[in-house]
């Protein structure tokens, strides 16, 4: 059964009626910047086919109820109680199972965002073919699809970057999650065959053509199956290293800070915090690097810039984990044009662009590495740059 069919049916299953409408958005790929979004600056993320589904209806009365394919139960809570059950306390436990701190976050989200409205109650069933813990943004996905339905459902008529700013303060203050605003925002301002460069500052975007299909290219998508959460770690520490760093540059945010900075940089603080602001230094500048290379040259020539954002994940930021690195390595030992990991890091998926008719030699080819290697065999499949959120039913 599709997603789609699969909201549905659950929805009826749950409330005896049918949808008053059917919802998705999208999970997303980065194409590169990685750990730049909190850092104010720049990434070029592009939405995926995968999509997470929210069927909902009206209620009479002011209470939400939520259900979902990877729920055990309901929950329902009435929206005059969303101010009581949210912020959750930084490293607390959310005050509602944690998968419905994603749909009830964003309602008590976006009606922060529109105070004025008058919101009545709503049924929402949700399924998601956004594989989880693979580092595609399940949680956005899930996240956009809500914000979506809600913001037709309730008539607030707020625009794509609102939503996506919503999808991000439940992902921070519901859930817990000190995450920056790239998912989000890729979610919502998905186009076909584009990546959407934001600049995560100002919140301007631009959509960029990749040329993948024309130059006859595909993206592998590799999960390595090693399942990773950004609620806890590794990616709060990256993100207090970053932090520290640019309070000893005296600098608002590592956005400021250029590769010219680089000698004054190692001066100022240890080699650790150092390696972490150098990795964002030159992250932001590949991305900027790679929106130029596509439009001047094209996707056969973005391949060094993936590479280098790789190494810099692995070796400055330390994110990367064997399983991702041996991905990239057999990628482009088998002629990728070019790979590296996407995402937060810590376990979830590589990328690697390739020729289309390579693609399933490549996917044997990592395959059979990983089982050499000893690894649990990864999920390989291919994405293209695609839709953001839209009304299916
Ligand atoms: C995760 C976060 F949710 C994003 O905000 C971003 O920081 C990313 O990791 C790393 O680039 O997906």
């Amino acid at each position: 059964m599709s997603a789609l069919d699969a909201a549905r049916t659950l929805f009826t299953e749950l409330t005896g009626r049918d949808p008053e409408g059917v919802w998705s958005a999208p999970g997303r790929v980065n194409l590169i910047g990685e750990h730049t979004d909190y850092n104010e600056g720049f990434v070029l993320p592009f939405a995926i086919p995968h999509r997470t589904f929210t069927a909902a209806r009206l209620r009479d009365d002011d209470r939400i109820r939520v259900t979902s394919t990877f729920a055990a139960e309901p929950v329902e809570v009435a929206i005059s109680e969303l101010d009581r059950l949210f912020p959750t306390a930084v490293g607390a436990e959310p005050a509602v199972p944690e998968w419905s701190a994603y749909v009830l976050g964003v309602a008590w989200a976006i009606q922060l965002a529109a105070p004025e409205a008058a919101l009545r109650g709503v049924d929402i069933a949700i399924a998601s073919d956004v594989p989880v813990g693979a580092g595609l943004s399940s949680s956005a996905a899930i996240e956009g699809s809500v914000a979506s339905a809600l913001n037709d459902l309730w008539k607030l008529d707020l625009d794509p970057v609102a939503l996506a700013q919503v999808g991000r303060r439940a992902e921070n203050e519901a859930v817990g999650a000190p995450t920056g605003i790239m998912d989000q925002m890729a979610s919502m301002l998905g186009r076909p065959d584009a990546a959407t460069f934001i600049d995560c500052r100002s919140l301007a975007t631009e959509s960029v053509p990749t040329g993948f299909t024309g130059e006859g290219l595909e993206v592998l998508v590799i999960d390595t199956q090693v399942s990773h959460s950004h609620s806890t770690g590794g990616y709060r520490e990256r993100r207090d290293a970053c932090e520290r760093g640019a309070a000893l540059l005296g600098i608002p945010s590592l956005r400021d800070a250029a590769e010219s900075d680089l000698p004054r940089t190692a001066e100022l603080m240890d080699d650790v915090t150092f390696r972490r602001v150098r990795h964002v230094i030159t992250e932001n500048q590949r991305v900027l690097d790679t929106v130029r290379v596509l439009g001047s040259d094209g996707p056969r020539a973005i391949g060094d810039l993936l590479v280098a954002s790789h190494a810099s994940m692995r070796d400055d930021f330390e994110i990367s984990v064997p399983e991702l690195d041996l991905a990239v390595e057999t990628a482009l030992a088998h002629g990728a044009v070019g790979a590296r990991m996407t995402g937060g890091g810590f376990g979830g998926a590589a990328i690697a662009l390739v020729e289309r008719d390579a693609v399933d030699r490549m996917a044997d080819a990592v395959t059979r590495a990983f089982a050499d290697a000893g690894f649990g065999a990864p999920h390989v499949f291919t994405v293209h740059p695609s839709d953001g959120p839209r009304r299916d039913a």
